[in-house]
């Protein structure tokens, strides 16, 4: 088995709604294993650089003003085909368009305001890893 990790953001407004626990088991449930996480409220220059491939979308300052508005819980989880596994997990960006069961579906608010977040590609899931965590705050929990 090979075992590939991603990178998940518990957004703003599912931590201010107290969906933590929830969404932690949701991730558990589905056969994820969380092997780094905390709590931190980005500054402005934290959002941008995370979401730097979005810079200059109509949506992007709406999108850096909701990443700074309160705290998130950043975690990376670990399992088989995490990252295309925990995508599905998540469901599509906007709510209305998410599978039922999904994690947006279930939580999100709107487009913008939707809870969750997963990384794209296993490029992207190395370097939103990296952005947040030094690799001694990795956990190994292979057992
Ligand atoms: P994420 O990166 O957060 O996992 O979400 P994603 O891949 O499904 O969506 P992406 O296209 O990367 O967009 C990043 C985040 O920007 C906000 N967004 N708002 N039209 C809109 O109002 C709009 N489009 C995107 C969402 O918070 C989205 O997750
Ligand atoms: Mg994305």
């Amino acid at each position: 088995m090979t075992l590939e990790r991603t990178f998940s953001i518990v957004k703003p407004d599912a931590v201010q709604r107290n969906l933590i626990g929830a969404i932690y088991q949701r991730i558990e449930n589905a056969g994820f294993r969380i092997v780094a996480a905390k709590m931190l409220h980005l500054t402005r220059e934290q959002a941008e650089g995370f979401y730097a491939e979005h810079q200059g979308k109509p949506f992007f300052e709406k999108l850096v003003n909701f990443m700074t508005s309160g705290p998130i819980m950043v975690q990376v989880l670990e399992g088989e085909n995490t990252i295309a596994g925990y995508r599905e997990l998540m469901g599509k960006t906007n709510p209305e368009e998410a599978a039922r069961g999904t994690l947006r579906a279930d939580y999100a608010v709107n487009h913008t305001f939707n809870s969750v977040h997963g990384s794209d590609s296993p490029e992207s899931a190395q370097r939103e890893i990296s952005y947040f965590f030094a690799a001694d705050e990795l956990c190994d929990r292979e057992d």
